[in-house]
Protein backbone atom coordinates (compact mmCIF):
# COMPACT_ATOMS: atom_id res chain seq x y z
CA UNK A 1 0.00 0.00 0.00
CA UNK A 2 2.79 2.10 0.62
CA UNK A 3 4.04 1.55 -2.71
CA UNK A 4 0.93 2.36 -4.28
CA UNK A 5 1.21 6.15 -2.76
CA UNK A 6 4.94 6.98 -3.30
CA UNK A 7 4.09 5.71 -7.45
CA UNK A 8 0.75 7.92 -6.78
CA UNK A 9 2.75 10.99 -5.75
CA UNK A 10 5.87 10.00 -8.32
CA UNK A 11 2.81 9.99 -11.83
CA UNK A 12 1.65 13.04 -10.08
CA UNK A 13 4.66 15.23 -9.53
CA UNK A 14 5.38 17.53 -12.21
CA UNK A 15 8.81 19.16 -12.38
CA UNK A 16 8.59 21.41 -9.03
CA UNK A 17 5.07 20.80 -7.65
CA UNK A 18 2.31 17.56 -7.36
CA UNK A 19 -0.79 18.17 -9.27
CA UNK A 20 -3.71 16.78 -6.99
CA UNK A 21 -5.34 14.64 -9.77
CA UNK A 22 -3.80 14.35 -13.17
CA UNK A 23 -7.37 14.34 -14.61
CA UNK A 24 -9.32 16.95 -12.57
CA UNK A 25 -6.94 18.77 -11.34
CA UNK A 26 -3.88 19.55 -13.31
CA UNK A 27 -2.85 22.15 -11.78
CA UNK A 28 -0.99 23.33 -8.26
CA UNK A 29 -3.73 23.50 -5.49
CA UNK A 30 -2.81 25.61 -2.25
CA UNK A 31 -3.64 23.45 0.93
CA UNK A 32 -3.13 20.18 -1.22
CA UNK A 33 0.46 21.07 -1.72
CA UNK A 34 0.60 21.50 2.52
CA UNK A 35 -0.79 17.85 2.90
CA UNK A 36 1.14 16.74 0.18
CA UNK A 37 4.24 18.07 1.85
CA UNK A 38 3.28 16.43 4.76
CA UNK A 39 3.64 12.50 2.92
CA UNK A 40 6.66 13.57 0.51
CA UNK A 41 8.29 14.26 4.23
CA UNK A 42 8.57 10.66 4.82
CA UNK A 43 9.70 9.36 1.16
CA UNK A 44 11.03 12.38 -0.71
CA UNK A 45 12.14 15.18 2.09
CA UNK A 46 13.67 17.23 -1.13
CA UNK A 47 10.13 17.33 -2.97
CA UNK A 48 7.99 18.10 0.01
CA UNK A 49 10.27 21.73 0.68
CA UNK A 50 10.04 22.43 -2.97
CA UNK A 51 6.49 21.74 -2.96
CA UNK A 52 5.81 24.45 -0.66
CA UNK A 53 8.63 26.79 -2.11
CA UNK A 54 6.69 26.63 -5.35
CA UNK A 55 3.68 27.90 -3.73
CA UNK A 56 4.95 30.09 -2.27
CA UNK A 57 6.83 31.63 -4.94
CA UNK A 58 3.41 32.49 -6.22
CA UNK A 59 2.30 34.35 -2.84
CA UNK A 60 0.82 38.01 -4.04
CA UNK A 61 2.51 41.18 -2.61
CA UNK A 62 -0.62 41.84 0.00
CA UNK A 63 0.57 37.75 1.80
CA UNK A 64 -2.55 35.73 0.27
CA UNK A 65 -1.22 32.49 -0.98
CA UNK A 66 -3.60 31.65 -4.43
CA UNK A 67 -5.54 28.71 -4.29
CA UNK A 68 -4.70 27.27 -7.54
CA UNK A 69 -1.64 28.33 -9.05
CA UNK A 70 -1.84 27.48 -13.04
CA UNK A 71 0.85 25.62 -15.15
CA UNK A 72 1.49 27.86 -17.95
CA UNK A 73 2.14 24.66 -20.21
CA UNK A 74 -1.51 23.27 -20.05
CA UNK A 75 -3.54 23.94 -22.88
CA UNK A 76 -6.29 26.12 -22.04
CA UNK A 77 -9.19 24.42 -20.97
CA UNK A 78 -7.37 22.05 -18.84
CA UNK A 79 -9.52 23.20 -15.77
CA UNK A 80 -12.43 25.25 -15.36
CA UNK A 81 -12.38 28.01 -14.12
CA UNK A 82 -9.12 28.76 -15.90
CA UNK A 83 -6.55 31.69 -15.37
CA UNK A 84 -9.34 33.36 -18.73
CA UNK A 85 -11.87 33.41 -15.43
CA UNK A 86 -9.80 34.76 -12.75
CA UNK A 87 -7.54 37.09 -15.11
CA UNK A 88 -4.71 37.71 -12.08
CA UNK A 89 -2.50 39.44 -14.38
CA UNK A 90 -4.67 42.38 -14.49
CA UNK A 91 -4.10 42.81 -10.77
CA UNK A 92 -1.45 44.63 -8.96
CA UNK A 93 0.78 42.43 -6.82
CA UNK A 94 0.03 39.25 -8.32
CA UNK A 95 2.88 37.32 -9.04
CA UNK A 96 3.81 36.36 -13.39
CA UNK A 97 2.22 32.89 -12.84
CA UNK A 98 -1.31 32.92 -13.41
CA UNK A 99 -3.47 32.27 -10.40
CA UNK A 100 -6.59 32.11 -8.81
CA UNK A 101 -7.60 35.28 -6.31
CA UNK A 102 -9.19 33.32 -3.48
CA UNK A 103 -7.12 31.43 -0.62
CA UNK A 104 -7.60 27.74 1.24
CA UNK A 105 -7.37 26.87 4.42
CA UNK A 106 -3.62 27.73 5.82
CA UNK A 107 -2.07 24.11 6.61
CA UNK A 108 0.93 24.88 5.46
CA UNK A 109 2.87 26.22 8.84
CA UNK A 110 1.45 23.15 10.32
CA UNK A 111 2.81 21.13 6.75
CA UNK A 112 6.20 22.77 7.46
CA UNK A 113 6.99 22.01 10.82
CA UNK A 114 5.55 18.04 10.32
CA UNK A 115 7.83 18.08 7.54
CA UNK A 116 11.28 19.83 9.40
CA UNK A 117 9.95 17.54 12.57
CA UNK A 118 10.32 14.29 9.87
CA UNK A 119 14.14 14.92 9.18
CA UNK A 120 15.18 17.86 11.44
CA UNK A 121 18.44 18.44 9.41
CA UNK A 122 20.54 21.58 8.10
CA UNK A 123 19.02 20.95 5.09
CA UNK A 124 15.39 21.23 6.50
CA UNK A 125 16.49 24.18 8.93
CA UNK A 126 17.39 26.23 5.24
CA UNK A 127 13.55 25.52 3.95
CA UNK A 128 12.33 26.40 7.23
CA UNK A 129 14.26 29.57 7.90
CA UNK A 130 12.98 30.58 4.07
CA UNK A 131 9.95 29.62 4.11
CA UNK A 132 9.34 31.41 7.60
CA UNK A 133 8.58 35.49 6.38
CA UNK A 134 6.28 34.00 3.49
CA UNK A 135 4.43 31.72 6.19
CA UNK A 136 3.96 34.66 8.68
CA UNK A 137 2.80 36.60 5.70
CA UNK A 138 0.27 34.78 4.57
CA UNK A 139 -1.41 34.84 8.28
CA UNK A 140 -0.62 39.08 8.36
CA UNK A 141 -2.99 39.22 5.20
CA UNK A 142 -5.79 36.82 6.65
CA UNK A 143 -5.68 39.02 10.03
CA UNK A 144 -5.35 42.42 8.34
CA UNK A 145 -7.54 41.63 5.78
CA UNK A 146 -9.97 39.22 5.96
CA UNK A 147 -11.29 40.03 9.65
CA UNK A 148 -14.38 41.27 8.09
CA UNK A 149 -16.15 41.30 11.10
CA UNK A 150 -13.45 42.79 13.04
CA UNK A 151 -13.92 39.56 15.70
CA UNK A 152 -10.58 38.33 15.68
CA UNK A 153 -11.73 35.74 12.95
CA UNK A 154 -11.03 35.33 9.05
CA UNK A 155 -14.04 35.27 6.71
CA UNK A 156 -14.25 33.30 3.93
CA UNK A 157 -15.47 35.05 0.26
CA UNK A 158 -16.14 31.76 -1.77
CA UNK A 159 -16.97 28.26 -0.41
CA UNK A 160 -13.68 27.53 -2.18
CA UNK A 161 -12.07 28.78 -0.21
CA UNK A 162 -13.50 26.11 2.72
CA UNK A 163 -11.76 23.12 0.49
CA UNK A 164 -15.04 21.85 1.32
CA UNK A 165 -16.73 23.20 -1.81
CA UNK A 166 -20.08 22.06 -1.67
CA UNK A 167 -20.47 21.07 2.03
CA UNK A 168 -24.12 21.59 3.39
CA UNK A 169 -22.51 24.37 5.74
CA UNK A 170 -22.76 26.45 2.48
CA UNK A 171 -26.10 25.70 1.35
CA UNK A 172 -27.93 28.69 2.90
CA UNK A 173 -25.32 31.50 2.33
CA UNK A 174 -25.11 30.44 -0.95
CA UNK A 175 -29.03 30.19 -1.45
CA UNK A 176 -28.77 34.07 -1.28
CA UNK A 177 -25.99 34.27 -4.06
CA UNK A 178 -28.22 35.58 -7.18
CA UNK A 179 -27.39 33.19 -10.28
CA UNK A 180 -29.72 30.86 -12.88
CA UNK A 181 -28.10 27.50 -13.83
CA UNK A 182 -28.87 27.99 -17.48
CA UNK A 183 -25.88 30.74 -17.20
CA UNK A 184 -23.55 27.53 -17.34
CA UNK A 185 -24.83 27.03 -20.59
CA UNK A 186 -22.52 29.75 -22.47
CA UNK A 187 -19.42 27.60 -20.51
CA UNK A 188 -17.93 23.67 -20.35
CA UNK A 189 -17.27 22.62 -17.18
CA UNK A 190 -14.01 20.27 -17.32
CA UNK A 191 -14.78 18.44 -13.88
CA UNK A 192 -18.08 16.56 -15.21
CA UNK A 193 -16.27 15.36 -18.14
CA UNK A 194 -13.84 13.72 -15.53
CA UNK A 195 -16.25 12.52 -12.66
CA UNK A 196 -19.79 11.36 -12.77
CA UNK A 197 -21.91 15.10 -12.87
CA UNK A 198 -24.06 12.98 -10.20
CA UNK A 199 -21.25 13.36 -7.72
CA UNK A 200 -20.34 16.57 -7.94
CA UNK A 201 -21.93 19.98 -7.50
CA UNK A 202 -24.66 21.38 -9.47
CA UNK A 203 -25.38 23.74 -12.25
CA UNK A 204 -26.91 25.92 -10.11
CA UNK A 205 -24.05 25.62 -7.58
CA UNK A 206 -21.30 26.54 -10.67
CA UNK A 207 -23.15 29.18 -11.79
CA UNK A 208 -23.39 30.82 -7.96
CA UNK A 209 -19.72 30.28 -7.75
CA UNK A 210 -18.85 31.99 -10.99
CA UNK A 211 -20.65 34.78 -9.82
CA UNK A 212 -19.52 34.97 -6.22
CA UNK A 213 -15.27 34.46 -8.34
CA UNK A 214 -16.85 37.40 -10.82
CA UNK A 215 -17.73 40.06 -7.67
CA UNK A 216 -14.79 39.66 -6.20
CA UNK A 217 -12.81 39.90 -9.42
CA UNK A 218 -14.48 42.80 -10.63
CA UNK A 219 -13.63 44.26 -7.27
CA UNK A 220 -9.89 44.15 -8.05
CA UNK A 221 -9.10 41.17 -4.84
CA UNK A 222 -9.42 43.64 -2.52
CA UNK A 223 -10.74 43.08 0.67
CA UNK A 224 -11.84 46.82 1.42
CA UNK A 225 -15.96 47.12 1.72
CA UNK A 226 -16.47 43.32 1.54
CA UNK A 227 -19.02 43.51 4.39
CA UNK A 228 -21.05 46.28 1.68
CA UNK A 229 -22.24 44.10 -1.52
CA UNK A 230 -20.02 40.97 -1.18
CA UNK A 231 -22.43 38.45 -2.02
CA UNK A 232 -20.26 35.38 0.38
CA UNK A 233 -18.93 36.31 3.71
CA UNK A 234 -18.83 33.37 6.25
CA UNK A 235 -16.86 32.57 9.48
CA UNK A 236 -15.59 28.98 8.82
CA UNK A 237 -14.37 26.44 12.24
CA UNK A 238 -12.03 25.08 9.67
CA UNK A 239 -10.91 27.68 8.35
CA UNK A 240 -10.39 29.92 11.78
CA UNK A 241 -8.71 26.63 13.21
CA UNK A 242 -6.30 25.85 10.82
CA UNK A 243 -5.70 30.21 11.11
CA UNK A 244 -5.05 29.14 14.93
CA UNK A 245 -2.91 26.15 14.38
CA UNK A 246 -0.38 27.62 11.71
CA UNK A 247 0.47 30.43 14.64
CA UNK A 248 0.43 27.77 17.29
CA UNK A 249 3.04 26.00 14.14
CA UNK A 250 4.78 29.15 13.71
CA UNK A 251 5.55 29.69 17.55
CA UNK A 252 7.93 26.64 17.49
CA UNK A 253 9.31 27.32 13.65
CA UNK A 254 9.99 30.66 15.09
CA UNK A 255 11.85 29.19 18.26
CA UNK A 256 13.72 26.79 15.62
CA UNK A 257 14.97 29.82 13.78
CA UNK A 258 15.96 32.40 15.97
CA UNK A 259 12.83 35.01 15.82
CA UNK A 260 10.64 35.53 18.67
CA UNK A 261 7.74 32.78 19.37
CA UNK A 262 5.92 35.28 21.87
CA UNK A 263 3.86 37.04 19.10
CA UNK A 264 2.71 34.22 17.49
CA UNK A 265 1.35 32.27 20.72
CA UNK A 266 -0.02 35.58 21.97
CA UNK A 267 -1.95 35.72 18.35
CA UNK A 268 -3.15 31.91 18.49
CA UNK A 269 -4.37 32.04 22.09
CA UNK A 270 -7.06 35.15 20.13
CA UNK A 271 -8.50 33.20 17.93
CA UNK A 272 -8.80 30.18 20.23
CA UNK A 273 -10.81 32.69 22.17
CA UNK A 274 -12.35 34.04 19.06
CA UNK A 275 -13.89 30.49 17.66
CA UNK A 276 -15.18 29.94 21.15
CA UNK A 277 -17.10 33.23 21.15
CA UNK A 278 -18.50 33.40 17.69
CA UNK A 279 -18.62 29.68 16.22
CA UNK A 280 -19.19 27.80 19.03
CA UNK A 281 -22.78 27.02 19.67
CA UNK A 282 -23.69 25.64 23.24
CA UNK A 283 -27.16 23.92 22.15
CA UNK A 284 -25.58 21.80 19.59
CA UNK A 285 -21.92 21.04 21.75
CA UNK A 286 -20.29 21.65 18.15
CA UNK A 287 -18.60 24.44 16.39
CA UNK A 288 -20.77 26.01 13.14
CA UNK A 289 -20.05 28.77 10.57
CA UNK A 290 -21.61 31.96 10.89
CA UNK A 291 -22.95 33.54 8.49
CA UNK A 292 -21.76 37.44 8.41
CA UNK A 293 -24.38 38.79 5.97
CA UNK A 294 -27.30 37.43 8.48
CA UNK A 295 -24.64 37.22 11.54
CA UNK A 296 -26.23 33.88 12.25
CA UNK A 297 -25.04 30.15 12.99
CA UNK A 298 -25.93 27.67 9.94
CA UNK A 299 -27.61 24.91 10.95
CA UNK A 300 -26.53 22.07 9.00
CA UNK A 301 -24.19 19.88 11.40
CA UNK A 302 -20.81 18.69 9.09
CA UNK A 303 -17.70 17.46 10.13
CA UNK A 304 -16.34 20.99 9.48
CA UNK A 305 -17.47 21.74 13.48
CA UNK A 306 -15.27 19.04 14.84
CA UNK A 307 -11.91 20.38 13.63
CA UNK A 308 -11.03 23.21 15.94
CA UNK A 309 -9.78 19.74 18.12
CA UNK A 310 -6.40 20.58 15.88
CA UNK A 311 -5.93 23.32 18.59
CA UNK A 312 -3.97 22.66 21.38
CA UNK A 313 -5.16 25.21 23.69
CA UNK A 314 -9.22 24.40 22.87
CA UNK A 315 -10.78 24.14 26.43
CA UNK A 316 -11.07 20.43 27.86
CA UNK A 317 -15.18 21.03 28.64
CA UNK A 318 -15.10 22.28 24.65
CA UNK A 319 -13.01 19.38 23.65
CA UNK A 320 -14.63 16.96 25.39
CA UNK A 321 -18.83 18.07 23.92
CA UNK A 322 -16.68 17.69 20.41
CA UNK A 323 -15.80 13.96 21.40
CA UNK A 324 -19.20 13.63 21.69
CA UNK A 325 -20.28 15.32 18.73
CA UNK A 326 -17.59 12.76 17.26
CA UNK A 327 -18.62 9.23 18.39
CA UNK A 328 -22.27 10.24 18.00
CA UNK A 329 -24.41 8.24 15.44
CA UNK A 330 -23.66 11.54 13.58
CA UNK A 331 -20.47 11.05 12.82
CA UNK A 332 -19.28 7.38 14.12
CA UNK A 333 -15.96 7.68 15.51
CA UNK A 334 -14.67 4.88 17.44
CA UNK A 335 -12.22 2.43 18.69
CA UNK A 336 -13.49 -0.19 16.19
CA UNK A 337 -15.25 1.90 13.47
CA UNK A 338 -18.11 0.03 11.44
CA UNK A 339 -17.94 3.10 8.58
CA UNK A 340 -15.46 5.60 7.82
CA UNK A 341 -15.99 9.28 9.06
CA UNK A 342 -18.60 11.19 6.70
CA UNK A 343 -18.38 14.97 6.03
CA UNK A 344 -21.57 15.42 6.75
CA UNK A 345 -24.21 14.14 9.61
CA UNK A 346 -25.23 10.69 7.99
CA UNK A 347 -28.63 10.90 9.79
CA UNK A 348 -29.34 14.14 8.38
CA UNK A 349 -32.44 13.51 6.02
CA UNK A 350 -30.39 15.23 3.32
CA UNK A 351 -27.07 13.24 3.68
CA UNK A 352 -25.74 12.16 0.17
CA UNK A 353 -23.32 9.35 -0.06
CA UNK A 354 -22.00 9.88 -3.45
CA UNK A 355 -21.73 14.14 -4.05
CA UNK A 356 -18.56 15.94 -3.40
CA UNK A 357 -18.48 16.89 0.41
CA UNK A 358 -22.15 16.41 0.97
CA UNK A 359 -21.50 12.57 2.94
CA UNK A 360 -18.32 11.00 1.49
CA UNK A 361 -15.67 10.38 3.55
CA UNK A 362 -12.05 12.00 2.78
CA UNK A 363 -8.47 11.45 4.00
CA UNK A 364 -7.20 15.34 5.26
CA UNK A 365 -10.62 15.37 7.02
CA UNK A 366 -9.95 12.03 8.63
CA UNK A 367 -6.14 13.11 9.41
CA UNK A 368 -6.84 16.62 10.68
CA UNK A 369 -9.95 15.21 13.27
CA UNK A 370 -7.77 12.04 14.37
CA UNK A 371 -4.41 14.97 14.86
CA UNK A 372 -7.01 16.51 17.05
CA UNK A 373 -8.35 13.37 19.14
CA UNK A 374 -4.73 12.72 20.06
CA UNK A 375 -3.49 16.34 21.24
CA UNK A 376 -6.84 16.15 23.75
CA UNK A 377 -6.23 12.56 24.57
CA UNK A 378 -8.57 10.10 22.69
CA UNK A 379 -5.61 7.74 21.77
CA UNK A 380 -7.71 4.64 21.40
CA UNK A 381 -10.31 7.02 19.25
CA UNK A 382 -7.50 8.40 16.98
CA UNK A 383 -6.53 4.30 16.37
CA UNK A 384 -9.83 3.76 15.15
CA UNK A 385 -10.04 6.56 13.22
CA UNK A 386 -6.20 5.94 11.58
CA UNK A 387 -7.37 2.30 11.22
CA UNK A 388 -10.29 3.07 9.17
CA UNK A 389 -8.72 5.42 7.01
CA UNK A 390 -5.90 2.65 6.28
CA UNK A 391 -8.59 0.56 5.52
CA UNK A 392 -10.02 2.91 3.20
CA UNK A 393 -6.90 2.76 0.83
CA UNK A 394 -6.49 -0.81 1.35
CA UNK A 395 -9.62 -1.30 -0.16
CA UNK A 396 -9.92 0.86 -2.66
CA UNK A 397 -6.41 2.72 -3.25
CA UNK A 398 -5.68 6.34 -3.13
CA UNK A 399 -8.92 7.56 -4.28
CA UNK A 400 -10.19 11.22 -3.82
CA UNK A 401 -12.68 10.48 -1.64
CA UNK A 402 -14.88 7.13 -0.54
CA UNK A 403 -18.27 6.05 -0.05
CA UNK A 404 -19.12 6.84 3.81
CA UNK A 405 -21.02 3.45 3.90
CA UNK A 406 -19.21 0.81 1.22
CA UNK A 407 -16.07 2.79 1.67
CA UNK A 408 -15.80 2.51 -2.25
CA UNK A 409 -13.36 4.65 -4.16
CA UNK A 410 -14.65 8.05 -5.16
CA UNK A 411 -13.53 11.12 -7.57
CA UNK A 412 -10.23 11.24 -8.70
CA UNK A 413 -8.84 7.42 -8.98
CA UNK A 414 -4.97 8.72 -8.21
CA UNK A 415 -5.32 11.35 -5.93
CA UNK A 416 -2.17 13.01 -4.48
CA UNK A 417 -3.63 13.84 -0.97
CA UNK A 418 -4.97 10.42 -0.04
CA UNK A 419 -1.65 9.26 -0.63
CA UNK A 420 0.52 11.86 0.72
CA UNK A 421 -1.43 11.42 4.29
CA UNK A 422 -1.42 7.72 3.93
CA UNK A 423 2.04 7.74 3.89
CA UNK A 424 2.09 9.79 7.16
CA UNK A 425 -0.68 7.14 8.64
CA UNK A 426 1.41 4.45 8.01
CA UNK A 427 4.67 6.24 9.42
CA UNK A 428 3.07 7.03 12.97
C1 LIG B 1 -11.94 23.92 -6.54
C2 LIG B 1 -8.01 20.14 -5.50
C3 LIG B 1 -9.25 20.79 -4.93
C4 LIG B 1 -9.29 20.70 -3.39
C5 LIG B 1 -10.63 21.11 -2.83
C6 LIG B 1 -11.72 20.31 -3.53
C7 LIG B 1 -11.64 20.52 -5.04
C8 LIG B 1 -11.78 22.40 -6.65
C9 LIG B 1 -12.81 21.83 -7.62
O1 LIG B 1 -10.38 20.11 -5.51
O2 LIG B 1 -11.91 21.87 -5.32
O3 LIG B 1 -10.91 24.45 -5.79
O4 LIG B 1 -12.62 22.01 -8.81
O5 LIG B 1 -13.79 21.21 -7.17
O6 LIG B 1 -12.99 20.64 -3.06
O7 LIG B 1 -10.67 20.89 -1.44
O8 LIG B 1 -8.31 21.55 -2.86
O9 LIG B 1 -7.86 18.84 -4.99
Amino acid sequence: MGRLAVDTLDANWEHDHTVPSRTLYPHQWSWDSAFIAIGLAQVRPDRAWRELTTLFRAQWADGRVPHIVFNPALRVGAYFPGPEMWRSADVPGAPTVATSGLVQPPVHALAALLAYRRAPDPTALAALRGLYPALVAQQRYLADRRDVAGDGLVCIVHPWESGLDNSPAWDEPMAAVPAEAAVMRAYRRHDTTHADAAHRPTDLDYARYLAIVAAYRDHGYSDRDLAAGHPFLVECPLFNAAFGAAEHALAEIAALVGDDPGPHRARAARITEALLRRLYDPDTGTFQPRDLRTDRLVSARTVLGLTPLILPDLPTRHADALVVEARSARFGVARLMDRPLPTYDRTAPDFEALRYWRGPSWLNIGWLVRRGLLGHGHPELAAGLRRSMIGLVAGAGCHEYFHPDTGAGLGSPAFSWTAALLLDLLAD
